[in-house]
C-alpha cells in the first residue's frame, strides 16, 4: 500500500516521524533516526538560541499507560542543528523544531532561518511547551499567538508549521482556528502533551518528578481521545492547505489509522517510540498496512479525513 505523504515542499514515502523531543536533541540520535529505515520524516528537539540543560532530574516517568515529563527545553541549541543540517546527507526530510524563551528568541531564530540560504525545510513553531519554568503555553493566549504569527509572517517565507498544546472546548477550537486561518501555514501539528498533570508514589506520598514541584505534561495512550479530538476538531475547521501532524497517544497501527480518519497527513509517535525504541517505526508501519489491506485500502486518501458520525 501507498503510505506517502506531503507537506509543503515535504513529500514523504511513509507518513511516521518521531515526536519532537524523542530520541532527536543530540548528533548521535539524530544520526540513528536517519539511519532507521521505515520512517519518512523526522523532527528536531525544540531548540533555543543557546543551549539548555533542561529541568532538574528527576524529569521524566513511565505510567502505565504513557508518561509525565518535565524536561524543560534541554537542547544543544540553534547553531547545533544548523550545523547539524549543514553537514549530514538528508536521506529523509527534518523538519527544524524552534522554541524560543520569548517572542523575541523565536523571531530571531526564524530570522536566521529565512536568512539561511541552504535551508529550505519545514519548521515548526512550538507554541506549546507546558514545562518551562514560570512560562505559560503562548497558543492559550490567542491575542499572543496571533500578535506572533502577524510578526513573523511578515519575513518569513519558507515554510513554517505551529505546535500546539491540546484544547478541551469547542470555542476555544474555534478560536485557535480563526487565528490561524489568517496565515500561510504550511501545518499544524497537535497535540503537545497535555499540561500540568500530577503523578504520585502512593507509597512515599511523593510526587514523581523534581521539577515545578511534580507537575508535568501527560503522553501516551492516556490522551489519545484528546488527541484525537484535537485533530479532528482542527480538521474540521482549518483552511485545507493548512495540513496536519497528529500526534499523541499512538502506540500502535490502529491508532495511526484512527489519526488519520480524523484527518492526519502524518502521523507522529513519542512516548511509546521513548518507551519501545526505533524499531516501533516498523512494527507500527507493518500494523497500518495490515490494517488498510484488510479493509482494502490502496493509499492514505482512500480514508483520510473520512471519519463516520452516528446520523
Ligand atoms: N514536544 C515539542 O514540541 N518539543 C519538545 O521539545 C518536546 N519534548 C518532549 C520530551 C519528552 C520526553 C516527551 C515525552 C514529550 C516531548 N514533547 C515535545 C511532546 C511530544 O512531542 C508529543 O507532542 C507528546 O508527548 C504527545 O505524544 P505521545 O502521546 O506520543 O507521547
Amino acid at each position: 500500500v501507498d503510505l506517502s505523504a506531503q507537506i509543503a515542499n515535504m513529500s514523504v514515502k511513509n507518513l511516521f516521524l518521531n515526536a519532537s523531543g524523542i530520541h532527536c536533541q543530540t548528533e548521535e540520535e539524530l544520526d540513528e533516526l536517519m539511519n532507521e529505515p521505515v520512517s519518512g520524516a523526522m523532527v528536531t528537539k525544540s531548540m533555543t538560541p543557546k543551549s539548555r540543560f533542561g529541568n532538574p532530574l528527576p524529569r521524566y516517568y513511565r505510567l502505565a499507560n504513557g508518561s509525565i515529563n518535565s524536561m524543560g527545553l534541554p537542547n544543544q541549541g540553534f547553531d547545533y542543528y544548523m550545523d547539524y543540517l549543514k553537514n549530514h546527507d538528508q536521506k529523509k526530510p527534518i523538519i527544524v523544531s524552534v522554541a524560543g524563551m520569548s517572542k523575541e528568541e523565536d523571531l530571531e531564530m526564524l530570522h536566521q532561518l529565512q536568512d539561511n540560504d541552504g535551508y529550505q525545510g519545514l519548521t515548526e513553531l512550538n507554541l506549546s511547551c507546558p514545562n518551562v519554568i514560570g512560562k505559560p503555553q503562548m497558543a492559550y493566549d490567542f491575542e499572543a499567538a496571533d500578535d506572533l504569527l502577524h510578526e513573523v509572517f511578515s519575513f518569513y517565507k519558507k515554510p513554517l508549521g505551529i505546535k500546539l498544546p491540546p484544547y478541551f472546548d469547542l470555542v476555544h477550537f474555534d478560536m485557535i482556528a480563526e487565528v490561524l486561518n489568517k496565515y500561510p501555514l504550511s501545518h499544524v501539528n497537535t497535540i503537545n502533551s497535555v499540561g500540568n498533570g500530577l503523578w504520585i508514589d502512593t507509597n512515599s506520598e511523593t510526587v514523581v518528578l523534581k521539577p515545578k514541584g511534580g507537575f508535568g505534561g501527560v503522553g501516551g495512550s492516556m490522551v489519545l481521545p484528546t488527541a484525537l479530538g484535537n485533530v479532528r476538531g482542527l480538521r474540521q475547521r482549518l483552511n485545507d492547505d493548512i495540513k496536519i501532524i497528529g500526534t499523541g497517544g499512538v502506540t500502535n497501527g490502529g491508532d495511526a489509522f484512527a489519526h488519520i480518519l480524523c484527518g492526519a497527513e502524518m502521523v507522529s509517535i513519542g512516548t511509546q517510540l521513548y518507551e519501545e525504541g526505533l524499531t516501533t517505526f516498523e512494527r507500527v508501519t507493518k500494523e497500518l498496512t495490515d490494517i488498510m489491506e484488510a479493509k482494502g485500502y490502496k493509499s492514505l486518501d482512500d480514508f483520510r479525513g473520512k471519519l463516520k458520525v452516528i446520523e
